[in-house]
């Protein structure tokens, strides 16, 4: 019989490290997931995985080489996925150690695992769009990088000294990258802006919250599914050499943009007006809904994000297939029928 393949995955209890999880499963791999201790239930959405005994969690935190280096012997992965990060950008200007000791100490810790155990597995790391920073749009694999965060700044350094430094410097070592624009799902965490859209309108809907704060309205992002970003992630590790790939859908919309599709699902229409601080969205019946709050805007922004996947298009087969406006729909309902289902 084949031997099954089995895969690490870091970040397993957020948003990509469910799919990626339930992608792996369903392929037929072991899976085990590198989880750190919380004080509340973090297998919400593996639960069903767990009690089938379909993925195996592990303990360990990126911050302690030792629980990285007990989680490899364990598991012994053919593949890593390292998707463990500080991941909100915001956050990361007022807890920039975080993001480095995590987002770039965090790599470092885990390749210096695998090559210390001697080890064969094929790493896969979460790079970002965000480490692109003001450099300006169509982003692809030649753009300059230009981070303005400290998130895009200790994801470029782990991208930079771990994977393209790495590869040079050691030839028998597989790590790739995929450097991904933003991508969401109902799965989203609730700080980052599409799903406090998709939550914060549903519960308007449903008579619950009077209005949303938002901060930058027009910040343009390529907004693509999380459910089709893992399947480029998984097909990058079947390659024979590694490479970096950018993942996009190719389609840049404002956050207004976002705020429109997500109300359209929802039959509810929004109409504009003012300007800056003072813009409003209200809905027909004049209802103020939208409004804008100083205190959601960055220190710095990155002001426009749009990227050329043609290298992952060519090279690997991938393409997205949810469009934006099925994105903001899925997020929607899947809002309406939760938030509903709590308030019943
Ligand atoms: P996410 O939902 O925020 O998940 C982050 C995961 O990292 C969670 O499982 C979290 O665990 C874990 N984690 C954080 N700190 C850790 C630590 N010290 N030790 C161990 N685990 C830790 O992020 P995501 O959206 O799934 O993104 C996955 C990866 O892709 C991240 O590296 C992110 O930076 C990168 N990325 C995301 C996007 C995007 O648009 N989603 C785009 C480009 C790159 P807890 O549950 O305990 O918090
Ligand atoms: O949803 P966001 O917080 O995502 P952001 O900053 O683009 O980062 C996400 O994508 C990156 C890939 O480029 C990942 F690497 C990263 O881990 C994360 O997944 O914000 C999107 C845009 C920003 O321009 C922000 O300023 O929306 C703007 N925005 C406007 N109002 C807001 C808000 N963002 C948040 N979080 N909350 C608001 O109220």
């Amino acid at each position: 019989m084949k031997k099954k393949k089995r895969a690490l995955i870091t970040g397993i209890t957020g948003q990509d490290g469910s799919y990626v999880a339930e992608l792996l499963v369903r392929k037929g791999y072991e899976v085990f997931g590198l989880v750190r201790r919380s004080s509340n239930d973090p297998f919400v959405r593996l639960k069903e995985l767990i009690r089938e005994r379909k993925i195996t969690i592990l303990y360990g935190d990126m911050r302690d080489s030792g629980a990285i280096r007990r989680a490899l012997e364990r598991a012994e992965p053919d593949e890593i996925y390292n998707l463990a990060a500080q991941s909100d950008v915001g956050i990361s200007f007022m807890c920039p150690e975080e993001a480095g000791e995590i987002n770039y100490h965090g790599l470092g810790r885990l390749v210096h695992a695998v090559l210390d155990g001697r080890l064969r597995s094929k790493i896969y790391q979460a790079s970002t769009s965000e480490m692109f920073g003001s450099a300006k749009p169509p982003q692809n694999e030649n753009t300059p990088f230009q981070p303005v965060s400290p998130y895009g700044v200790a994801k470029l350094r782990a991208h930079e000294d771990y994977v393209v430094g790495y590869r040079k410097k050691y030839p028998d070592l597989f790590i790739c990258s995929g450097i991904l624009f933003n991508h969401e799902s109902p799965r989203r965490g609730q700080h980052f802006v599409t799903r406090k859209i998709s939550i914060s309108l549903a519960k308007i809907k449903l008579g619950l919250q009077d209005y949303v704060e938002l901060g930058n309205l027009n910040a343009r992002r390529d907004w693509g599914y999380a459910g089709d970003f893992v399947e480029a992630m998984w097909l990058m590790l079947q390659r024979e050499k590694p490479a970096d790939y950018v993942i996009a859908t190719g389609q840049v919309h404002t956050v207004r943009d976002f705020v429109n599709e997500t109300a359209k699902a929802l039959d509810m229409h929004i109409a504009w007006s003012g300007s800056g601080t003072r813009e409003v969205g209200k809905t027909e019946a004049g209802k103020v809904i939208v409004r804008v709050n100083k205190k959601f805007f960055r220190p710095v922004e990155v002001d426009h994000l749009l990227g050329d996947s043609g290298k992952a298009r060519r090279e690997l087969g991938w393409k997205p297939r949810v469009s934006f406006e099925d994105l903001a729909a899925m997020m929607a309902k899947a809002d309406l029928e939760a938030v509903a289902s709590e308030n019943k």
